[in-house]
């Protein structure tokens, strides 16, 4: 199994497969590929390969509860599963990660579908970063026939900002880019932010690439909505016993790759957006207030709190 699962955590390492959803998809694949190359003869051993599978891709980023969610959904269907020979349980792997990923992409078409109906005609959106949700209900919302313009940050330090931009330029969608200290330098001009997310915690804070607090506040202070566009399963269950999401730290190397020697260069990739900042969290039960992730997560996802 190890084969697989390593080389999918390098490639999540180095953000050849970026945002939240595309690194959980990517990481379930990789668990699915991987337990079909096990040569474990019995459950535990089975389960021990797992879960090594689970540290390695764990441990590839930090702040990704999507992914983690998903892995340990699959890993706990194993476990309660009364089946005992390997092969079955390879197919345990594959139908639940199946499932896990249908349902993902059931709920990035409600998402559009909901979100599609805040953007107006005539009207002028800003992004920060690259959200394969936000890109999508963007792209539904231009294949409804609106007539609207997009403005996305650059996204320092990768550019991830250039990624949204190409997207929107090949759905025919008009798209400036700016540096990202110009946010509010455009925000009267702006109608509507939309962002996407890592990581929701239990008291609807949102935790999104290193910047997006700061959109939130120009946002806020030009009396912008500010929107939050994600799947419910970005919330992390250990924040309801009083963790903290964990902040990834990136490699200075991205800031400067050859800075003067004595420099401190620190690279956090996310920073939290506070409720207060959020007009509404746009996910597959609809538009809803930060304050309530905790009640619909319980009724829409109880296994949640099941598998931490
Ligand atoms: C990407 C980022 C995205 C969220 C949501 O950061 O902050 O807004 O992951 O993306 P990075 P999605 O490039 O460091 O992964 O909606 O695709 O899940």
């Amino acid at each position: 199994m190890r084969e697989s699962v390593l080389d999918t955590a390098e490639r999540i390492k180095r953000l050849e497969v970026q945002g939240a959803r595309n690194v959980a998809i990517a990481a379930i694949k990789a668990i699915e590929e991987g337990a079909k190359e096990s040569t474990a003869g019995r459950k535990e051993e089975f389960l021990k390969e797992l879960s090594e599978a689970k540290e390695a891709l764990f441990a590839s980023r930090e702040t990704e509860p999507l992914m983690r969610n998903a892995i340990r959904h699959v890993i706990h269907a194993v476990e309660k599963s009364d089946k005992e020979s390997v092969r079955e349980l390879v197919g345990v792997v594959s139908q639940v990660s199946s499932q896990f990923l249908e349902d993902l992409e059931r709920s990035k078409e409600k998402i559009a579908a909901v979100g599609s109906k805040r953007i107006l005609n005539r009207s002028r959106v800003l992004t920060h970063c690259h959200s394969s949700t936000v890109t999508n209900m963007l792209r539904k919302a231009k294949l409804e026939g609106k007539s609207f313009d997009v403005v996305c940050t650059e996204s320092r330090p990768v550019f991830q900002g250039r990624i949204t931009a190409k997207e929107m330029l090949d759905a025919g969608i008009e798209t400036t880019l700016i540096v990202d200290s110009a946010v509010r330098y455009f925000m009267n001009e702006v109608d509507l932010v939309v962002v996407g997310a890592d990581a929701i915690t239990s008291e609807g804070n949102v935790i999104n690439k290193i910047g997006t607090s700061m959109v939130a506040l120009a946002a806020k202070e030009a009396r912008t909505p500010f929107y939050v566009v994600s799947e419910l399963l970005k919330f992390d269950p250990v924040t309801i016993h009083g963790d903290y999401e964990r902040i990834e730290e990136r490699s200075s190397s991205e800031v400067w790759a050859d800075p003067p020697s004595g420099l401190t260069i620190r690279n956090p990739a996310f920073d939290v957006t506070r409720r207060e900042f959020i007009h509404g969290i746009i996910c597959e039960e609809g538009i809803i207030s930060p304050h309530s992730i905790s009640e619909l997560i319980s009724r829409k996802y109880p296994w949640i709190f099941e598998v931490t």
